[in-house]
């Protein structure tokens, strides 16, 4: 579908951003800057920035390197864990072969227990996050956070100062008002833009290297949607508008977003990872402990290997309201216990508390299911 003359273009440019910066990140290493691959929203990405070092995703989203990855692991294991281990045994991605130290945090079982063999193939360091949000779970994430400090300056032989910790604070701060601000547009009814291209975007942005770069084009873009929008005439008026919950996605899994807006639905939200969950909060730059409050802000991420979890229900209660949300879908990964678990208490919330529509679909990276998402999308978009 075309919304607005020259705007596919600028989310097609988001969508080859990954790729685009491979060239990038090696034109860095050349130049000695230091890479820290990371796997979870839960890493404080302000403390390697902090040393000036690029933090790049390497959570991987292709089917790829699943075979590869499943002569070494358990066939009934999540996507997301067996592409990334793939990638990286096979040497396929870049970005893990760039990294000069991979950061992990014990999450989920299968990703904790992925790290100790993906440490074979590079120098591999993970954090311990508590997985309830009390205040002794703070006290020792917050010794986590420092402990991570001090590991990047043995490990790089820098030192990072609290100044400098406060500055990456505000950059990130910076970055992440400008990315909800983006998002923020979908607020407006009918939406601006297919959820797909809002996707395209804020996963894009993730491969951005260059924070102040990156803030400036997030604001250009917000304004010439903004400018662009034609409420009247738009091809997205009277969609039902969709929150999208549960696991990551990105890469194939986006067949369920497709799968939605091919038959007639608008996504204005996601709460997932890549959107408002690891974009909502900021930290407070003035906290006269920047490690407290690094810490504070980062546990309060209210993904389901935290027990309870009540943040993810705040998080989606406010959304819902904000965004004006007609009906919930939850993409959750195949094998993904937390999320398939925590399902229940999605469904009632969202059917209960908040009287909508909601349905699950559990998945994987293969092309297999899309006939079936396809119907199922359909009857669901038929109903609300
Ligand atoms: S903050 S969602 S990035 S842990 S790997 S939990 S899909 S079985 S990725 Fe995650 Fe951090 Fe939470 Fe976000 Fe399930 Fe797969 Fe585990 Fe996963």
């Amino acid at each position: 579908m075309k919304l607005i003359d020259t705007l596919p273009e600028v989310f097609e440019s988001f969508n080859e951003q990954r790729k685009n910066s491979f060239i990038t990140a090696l034109q860095m290493k050349e130049q000695g800057i230091p890479f820290v691959g990371v796997f979870c929203t839960y890493l404080p990405q302000e403390i390697p920035m902090a040393m000036g070092a690029a933090v790049v995703g390497l959570c991987s989203m292709s089917g790829e390197t699943i075979p590869d990855a499943e002569k070494d692991l358990p066939r009934n294991l999540c996507p997301l864990i067996k592409s990334s281990y793939g990638f990286a045994k096979t040497d396929k991605c870049p970005f893990f072969y760039f990294s000069d130290l991979i950061v992990g945090e014990t999450t989920c079982d299968g990703k904790k227990k992925m790290y100790e063999y993906l440490a074979e193939f590079k120098p591999v360091y993970v954090m311990e996050l508590p997985n309830s949000q009390s205040s002794d779970a703070l006290e020792l994430w917050k010794k986590e956070v420092i402990r991570f400090k001090e590991k990047l300056e043995q490990h790089f032989g820098t030192v990072i100062t609290e100044e400098q910790v406060r500055q990456a604070v505000r950059l990130k701060n910076a970055e992440r008002a400008a990315l909800r601000d983006f998002y923020s547009l979908m607020k407006l009814n009918p939406a601006p833009m297919l959820g797909q291209d809002l996707y395209k975007v804020l996963y894009g942005s993730t491969f951005k290297f260059d924070k102040e770069a990156l803030i400036k084009e997030m604001q250009e873009l917000t304004a010439k949607v903004r400018a662009e929008y034609d409420p009247q005439n738009s091809p997205l008026k009277g969609r039902p508008r969709v929150l999208v919950t549960g696991s990551p996605i990105g890469g194939v899994t986006e067949k369920v977003i497709r799968a939605l807006e091919d038959n007639g639905a608008q996504v204005v939200v996601f709460e997932n990872c890549s959107g408002a969950k690891s974009i909502d909060e900021d930290v407070d730059a003035d906290a006269a402990d920047i490690y407290d409050a690094l810490a504070r802000r980062y546990l309060n991420i209210g993904c389901s290997c935290m027990t309870p979890n009540p943040n993810r229900i705040r998080l989606m209660n406010r959304l819902i309201d904000e965004y004006q949300v007609d009906a919930v879908v939850e993409v959750i990964l195949q094998a993904c216990h937390t999320y398939n678990v925590e399902s229940l208490g999605i469904r009632r919330f969202v059917t209960g508390e908040k009287k909508l529509p909601y349905i699950s679909v559990e998945t994987d990276y293969s092309t297999s299911d899309t006939g079936q998402l396809n119907t199922r999308m359909a009857a669901f978009v038929e109903m609300i």
